[in-house]
Formats: C-alpha cells, sequence, structure tokens
C-alpha cells in the first residue's frame, strides 16, 4: 500500500516566550529576558506549514498547551484562586513561574517518538510521548501531548498510544529529534535509528562534560521495545559527547535522515565509521551519506545556522527539498556549502526552501525541531482526524484565531497577568473545537 511522511508541526501557543530555559540550547540562554511576539511566531510557523502542504505534502497540526500550567503550580503548593497562584509563584519563585509558562510544546520533534506500522509487530502506528525529564519546562508536556496525539490519531486498530517512560533521568527522552527512520519506500520495513547522549547505568562510558546529554541508551532500548521493533532493523549510536558540549542538544542539531539518506556532520556521532557501516549494512548497501566536514562548516556554524535542523522531504515528483531557516543563509560558509551541493548534479539534494522561522530559532527551535514525523499509508491517512490537517481553510482559520487571540509583544512580567491566561484558555478552547480534539486541556476536564 502507497504510504506518506506526513509532517505534524507544533501549532505555537500564545504564552510564547523567551525565559533562558534550556542550559545546553545557546540560542535560548542568549535570548532570555528579551521581548517575544507570540502571533509572529504563531504565523511564522503556519507559513511553513501552507508552504509544504501547497507542495503536495501531507501536513498537519498539533494543537499547543495550556500555559500558564496552573495544574502544575498547585502541585507545587501555590494555591487559592487561579489569579493568586500566578501572583504567589511570580512574587516568590519567578523562575518556576517562567517554566510553566513556556510553549515549548511547539517544537514536536520533542513530542513523542513513532514507528511506522510497516516495523511494528502488530503492524499499528505506535506513539511514545517523550518524557523530556532534562528540563522541568518541557517535563510537564508528555501527559497533555499524549491526549493530544489520540486525539488527533484517533483510531485504536491503527494507532497505538503508549505512556511516556518513568519521569527519571535515567530514562531521560526527547524523542523523535534522536530518531530517523530510513528506508526504501515509506510503506515498506524500515531500519530505525536511535540516537542517545549517554549511557544512564554505565559511568565508564564517555559523556558530556559542560553540557547535558538529555538522552539515555537505556530510553532508546525501551521505546524499541515498547513499539515491537525487530531488533535485527534497529541501529543505535551514541552522538559524539564533544558537540554535545558545543551546543548540540539534539542529534537533529548535526543530522537529518530521509529515505536512504544521512545528512550530517563530519562530527556528529562517537563512532562516525561505525555507524555509516551499521546503517549500510542494515539498508543492504542502498544508502548515501552527505558528511559535511568541518573545514566547510565549523560545529559552531552548524549550530548558528541549523544547517542540518532542516527538513529533509521527497516531493510528489520524486525530488529531494531541504528546508533551512534563514539563518543558513547568514552564514556565508554555510551557505556556499548550500550552493555547492545544489550546484552538483545528483549530489542527493535538488533543491533549497528558505523560512524566516526566527521566533521559534531564538529559542533554539528551527524547521525540524517544529515537526514530527508520521509515516502514513492510506488507510492510517484515512483514520487521522481529518480537522487537524492543513488545507486552505484550516490555513485561513488559523491565521484568524491567532489574530484574534495572541498578543504581538510578550515579556517576563507579562506571564503572571491573570489576563494572559484568561485569554490563553479561551483561545485553547476555540481551538479544540476547530480542531475537533474534545476536552484535551487540564480546564476543560
Ligand atoms: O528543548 N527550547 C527547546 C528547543 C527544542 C528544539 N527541538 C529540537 N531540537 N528538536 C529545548 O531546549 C527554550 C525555552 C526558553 O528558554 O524559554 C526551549 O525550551
Amino acid at each position: 500500500m502507497k504510504a506518506y511522511e506526513a509532517n505534524f508541526d507544533g501549532l505555537v501557543g500564545p504564552t510564547h516566550n523567551y525565559s533562558g530555559l534550556s542550559f545546553g540550547n545557546i540560542a535560548s540562554g542568549e535570548h532570555k529576558a528579551q521581548a517575544s511576539n507570540p502571533r509572529l511566531a504563531a504565523k511564522q510557523g503556519l507559513v511553513k506549514m501552507k508552504t509544504l502542504h501547497d507542495l503536495g505534502l501531507v501536513q498537519g497540526v498539533l494543537a499547543p498547551q495550556e500555559r500558564p500550567d496552573i495544574h502544575t503550580l498547585r502541585r507545587l503548593g501555590f494555591s487559592g484562586s487561579d489569579s493568586a497562584v500566578l501572583f504567589q509563584a511570580a512574587q516568590y519563585s519567578p523562575r518556576i513561574l517562567a517554566a510553566c509558562c513556556s510553549a515549548s510544546s511547539m517544537w514536536t520533534a520533542n513530542a513523542a517518538t513513532v514507528s511506522p506500522s510497516a516495523d511494528t509487530h502488530d503492524h499499528r502506528v505506535h506513539f511514545t510521548p517523550a518524557n523530556l525529564t532534562n528540563k522541568f519546562h518541557r517535563s510537564i508536556e508528555h501527559e497533555t501531548t499524549g491526549r493530544i496525539l489520540a486525539a488527533t490519531f484517533a483510531n485504536e486498530k491503527h494507532f497505538k498510544h503508549h505512556c511516556a517512560l518513568p519521569g527519571t533521568e535515567h530514562f531521560g527522552d526527547e524523542g523523535a529529534a534522536n530518531h530517523t527512520r530510513f528506508c526504501h519506500e515509506y510503506g515498506e520495513r524500515g531500519i530505525e535509528f536511535f540516537v542517545f547522549g549517554r549511557y544512564a547505568f554505565d559511568d565508564q562510558k564517555p559523556a558530556p562534560q559542560k553540557f547535558p546529554a538529555r538522552h539515555t541508551f537505556e530510553a532508546s532500548q525501551a521505546i524499541a521495545r515498547k513499539h515491537q521493533l525487530n531488533s535485527q532493523h534497529v541501529v543505535y549510536a551514541q552522538q559524539n559527547p564533544d558537540v554535545i558540549d558545543q551546543g548540540v542538544f539534539h542529534n537533529d542539531v548535526i543530522a537529518v535522515g530521509n529515505r536512504n539518506l544521512l545528512f550530517c556532520h563530519e562530527q556528529a556521532f562517537l563512532d562516525q565509521a561505525g555507524v555509516k557501516q551499521q546503517l549500510t549494512r542494515a539498508m543492504q548497501g542502498d544508502f548515501r551519506v552527505i558528511e559535511v566536514p568541518t573545514s566547510a562548516v565549523s560545529v559552531k556554524q552548524a549550530v548558528q545556522s541549523y544547517l542540518f535542523n532542516s527538513q529533509l522531504l521527497s516531493l510528489p515528483d520524486g525530488r529531494t527539498l531541504l528546508v533551512i531557516p534563514q539563518e543558513s543563509q547568514n552564514i556565508a560558509p554555510v551557505w556556499q556549502y548550500l550552493q555547492d551541493l545544489i550546484a552538483t548534479d545528483d549530489s542527493g539534494i535538488d533543491e533549497l526552501k528558505i523560512f524566516d522561522l526566527k521566533q521559534s530559532m531564538s529559542n533554539g527551535g528551527g524547521p525540524a525541531c517544529l515537526r514530527l514525523r508520521v509515516v502514513l499509508n492510506e488507510a492510517e491517512r484515512a483514520a487521522v482526524n481529518p480537522h487537524t490537517l492543513m488545507n486552505d481553510t484550516l490555513f485561513t482559520k488559523l491565521n484568524t484565531w491567532v489574530d484574534k487571540h495572541y498578543r504581538d509583544r510578550l515579556e517576563e512580567k507579562d506571564l503572571a497577568d491573570p489576563q494572559l491566561l484568561l485569554e490563553s484558555r479561551t483561545a485553547l478552547d476555540e481551538l479544540t473545537r476547530i480542531l475537533n480534539l474534545g476536552p484535551v486541556y487540564p480546564f476543560q476536564r
């Protein structure tokens, strides 16, 4: 049966802000306390979704989360009315309040790991929301993420939804940002490639020294078990700890893959030669790597430009498109590299598309962070909640919705404003009707 790679992008939530919450993510630290523009952020994301839909790709939307997260603030002992909870949190723990206001669920590459039905023993598409334990502001996403995924892929015959892994650092799981599926045709059995930052149960193994390795080997193995993958068709690789220490907090900041092509930096993996060999063997020789040398693009330039946080997409006519952020055009060696790549016949990448995603990029989220890939065959695609699939009508509806509810400026001092909570809940209540999700948010239950 014919299958497609669908991309489900996170819709940016009304509280998008810059709070410097992600140690090890350089852009997040650099933009701390700057004013954000949630309306523009949401619209930049919608333009990417609509453009890819117009190119003939299957594009979906994943709803944002309820923020400020009053439910979590109450679990932390703040009490009284919702306004009183916000007031106390702002008074005594502004950093905790900021963490409970982050719109970080927009980066849906971290929402979950997804295994297509061609790879799983029961021939269903499996989803496990990522526990995101390494960052408090992200560790509070997975329950609602699970409900949003279940409302988007709402059919037990085709879709299997798991709970997140245990919420401890030993099983730190960052989802699809560290997972790539290689294949010949999307509908055929593929090779699932799990990348991790460290071993949790063996401290003799190499690990970064400066910044955290968010994702463990043991988490990757657990996901492969839960998704009923055949171990013959799974490859594990450790990220190079040195690049984590230079700001590569997820593998998708230094590598991206699609079908039988891996596009990565030469320093991406700890045992790069071994990784390439294993993947080539698993793909029965039909495997290609575009490896960018440090002499052309340094790790620092890769992190600044988000060259590898690109989307590598197969267009309906068979050509390969690389979707890059504007920042890749602004850094001369990166742009030169890309120009040369495109000019080379049969380089593996045929076309570039550049997007202005500055609002998301300033928090360390590029084109690939904003999307969750879900390979679907025709029957599975027909079983997806149709209201979540991008088209002209949904694009117009969501832009109107953003214009109606979103602010165009947000600073830390605004986060405790009870009016922001009200605006956010009103917007999300309306959104659940637009996307036909049912009551997925705590305030609706
Ligand atoms: O987890 N930034 C996110 C960016 C996630 C990018 N995703 C992928 N690479 N797939 C993170 O570090 C910053 C929030 C703040 O600082 O306000 C943040 O959460």
